[in-house]
């Protein structure tokens, strides 16, 4: 289907989605300076008040007409450069840490990176995965290069097809929108067959730890309430990280690991012998034993992995390929214009009682069904 005409009325510009956003644009000026608004917002409100955000509209309006007259946002500059800002910023860019552990550092009175290590070597208790981001810190918040993401798929496709013959795999995330670099590596996998499916991302994970590819994983599955197989596979689940990525909670309740992967993995005898040398190993911020990235080998990287049943990949690999701007505007638009759920699992058409589910096998139907204009993924950086 095409176009349709309501979509080219003034009305038009409402939803992004309903425009092409390449990765260059003219409003940056204007886009950075919202995002850190809505992150400030995000940092000043405790998690469960986040229902009152409902004023941001009008806000951003006032933000942008003081950029337009003044050339930039002085409650915005203001932000920036407060301590409470500076500070959130430095303590959420560590994994594991989101906005509410960021806070309770803050009011702990801590302020800088060296605060946190000290309260660290003081006895303060770190989760699993805040100690292992701490730990390889300067790794991570190194961007990856496309070609590096793009071997470490290489990496995965080979290692699943030693599991699971006839895997489909995606390099996702800002990649598959034309990004020259990220902050991690989300790889998306499904396998035509449902019964494969339940329990490949289980096999997949062992055979990477077994290399030695894994240096920290968070694995959550079982927990799709779209796929009702005949198995039922609901173990080993744990709970999930307060990490950037996932703050106000998740995306969606596919099968992931979100892990912390090394490409050149080291042999048991190299790994004693990293250990042996440095007794120093365990001091937090250096990548030494666990992290043998800071050591001189190749750098850990957050790769994320996704598998999917086959009738909600497509759905996926929409969700997954963002941005997360042009998501949360496509999922507004088919709600509240076509009274349509969109999700990451699949398509709901309310405007029946019980709502009907509606498949696709493509991006290009799920536009089709939305009435919008097909985008490329590079057009869909808003
Ligand atoms: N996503 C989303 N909502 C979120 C987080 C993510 O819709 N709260 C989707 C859109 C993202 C995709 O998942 O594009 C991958 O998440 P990333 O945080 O990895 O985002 P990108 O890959 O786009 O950015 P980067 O290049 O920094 O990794
Ligand atoms: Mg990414």
């Amino acid at each position: 289907s095409r176009t349709t005409e309501s979509n080219k009325t003034t009305e038009d510009t409402k939803f992004v989605c309903q425009r092409a956003t390449p990765l260059k644009h003219h409003n940056s000026k204007f886009t950075d300076a919202l995002e850190i608004l809505e992150r400030h917002a995000v940092q000043i409100t405790r998690i469960e008040e986040a229902a009152k955000l409902s004023s941001v509209g009008s806000h951003s309006k006032k933000v942008i007409q003081d950029i337009l007259e003044n050339g930039s946002s002085t409650e915005v500059q203001g932000i920036i450069s407060s301590d409470f800002f500076k500070s959130m910023e430095i303590f959420s860019s560590i994994y594991g840490c989101g906005p509410a552990t960021a806070r309770k550092w803050y009011e702990k009175g801590y302020r800088s990176m060296a605060d946190v290590i000290q309260a660290v070597s003081d006895g303060m208790k770190l989760t699993e995965q805040q100690a292992m981001g701490l730990k390889c810190y300067s790794d991570l918040v190194q961007p990856v290069p496309r070609e590096e993401a793009i071997n470490i798929k290489d990496i995965v496709v080979k290692e699943l097809n030693t599991v699971q013959p006839n895997c489909t795999v995606e390099l996702v995330g800002g990649y598959r929108r034309g990004k020259p670099s990220g902050h991690d590596v989300d790889i998306l996998i499904t396998h035509q067959d449902d019964d494969i499916v339940e329990g490949l991302l289980a096999k997949l994970v062992a055979r990477l730890e077994k290399l030695g590819h894994m240096l920290h994983k968070d694995l959550m599955v079982g927990r799709n309430p779209h796929f009702e197989n005949k198995n039922s596979y609901l173990k080993g689940v744990k709970g999930i990280a307060d990490g950037n990525k996932r703050q106000g909670g998740h995306m969606d309740s596919l099968d992931h690991c979100f892990c912390m992967f090394q490409v050149g993995t080291t042999s048991e005898s190299e790994r004693l012998e990293t250990t042996q040398a440095s007794p120093e190993s365990d001091k937090t911020g250096s990548c030494t034993d666990t992290c043998p990235g800071g050591s001189g080998g190749s750098a850990v990287r957050r790769v994320d992995l996704i598998v999917t049943p086959p009738k909600q990949f497509t759905f996926a690999l929409l969700g997954w390929t963002g941005s997360k701007q042009f998501n949360r505007s496509l999922r507004d638009y088919a709600w509240k214009i076509l009274k349509i759920k969109l999700s990451n699992h699949g398509m709901w058409d309310h405007n029946h009682v019980p709502p009907r589910q509606i498949e696709a096998s493509s991006e290009q139907e799920i536009f089709d069904e939305l009435k919008l204009e097909y985008r490329e993924p590079q057009d869909r950086n808003a």
